[in-house]
């Protein structure tokens, strides 16, 4: 990456099963990349989501989004001084599915926004992207709390919305992971030579 002291700062967002984890591994691997991940489970806060998520307690839909945007606060500092220290976040998932979630689930929007206002935006958001009754047949879906095909197809709603609100990178999840991975570098890759990557802004 040429004239940049800092690291570029990469969320990839979509329903669930759309392939965020893979292709996080991928990118991490060809950018030397810090992995960073939301739920990040192996925090006390994210063991109380995981069990959430896996249908082991219940919990108000307010109080489970201040958790999962806690969980990301919790996470503030590192992300800046990685970023600062010039070494580049692929991160899976973030606030957008905060508010992609909890908003199909009914509460407003504005509220569901707020709680992580303030915190390091992004540079790049890829939005990998594809209709749930594609994704559901892949992997073990159905074992967590969200992963039902009516719910998910709400939460899709709000992050096309916010795709044109917030001017995510659509790439069609659909394809094979080879060449999901080819068209997210180009836009990195476009990304690095037309954009100026100065102070890290906030959401
Ligand atoms: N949530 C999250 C909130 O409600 N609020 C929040 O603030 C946050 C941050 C947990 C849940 O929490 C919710 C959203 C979620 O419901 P999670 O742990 O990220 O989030 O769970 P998932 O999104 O379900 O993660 P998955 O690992 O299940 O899905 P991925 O990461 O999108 O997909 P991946 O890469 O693991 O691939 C899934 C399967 O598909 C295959 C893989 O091999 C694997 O079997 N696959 C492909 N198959 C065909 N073509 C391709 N291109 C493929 N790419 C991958
Ligand atoms: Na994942």
């Amino acid at each position: 990456m040429k004239n940049n002291k800092r690291g570029l700062f990469i969320v990839l967002e979509g329903l669930d099963k759309c392939g965020k984890s893979t292709q996080t591994e991928l990118l991490c691997e060809a950018l030397e990349a810090k992995k960073m991940q939301f739920p990040d489970r192996s925090t006390s806060m994210g063991s109380i989501i995981s069990d959430y998520l896996k249908g082991k307690r219940d919990i108000n839909d307010q109080v489970i989004h201040l958790l999962f945007s806690a969980n990301r606060w919790e996470a503030q500092n590192t992300i800046i001084e990685t970023l600062n220290k010039g070494i580049n976040i692929v991160c899976d998932r973030y606030a957008y599915s905060g508010v992609a979630f909890s908003s199909a689930k009914g509460l407003p929007i504005q509220w569901c926004k707020q709680c992580d206002s303030g915190l390091p935006k992004p540079d790049l958001v890829i939005y990998l992207r594809a209709p749930i009754k594609q994704l559901k047949d892949r992997g073990d879906f159905g074992a967590e709390r969200y992963e039902k095909q009516e719910f998910q197809q709400q939460v899709q709603e709000v992050f096309d919305k916010m795709a044109q609100e917030e001017q995510f990178n659509i790439i069609n999840a659909l394809q094979t992971k080879e060449e999901i991975f080819i068209q997210i570098m180009d836009l990195i890759n476009d990304y690095i030579q037309n954009a100026l990557i100065n102070t890290i802004e906030q959401l």
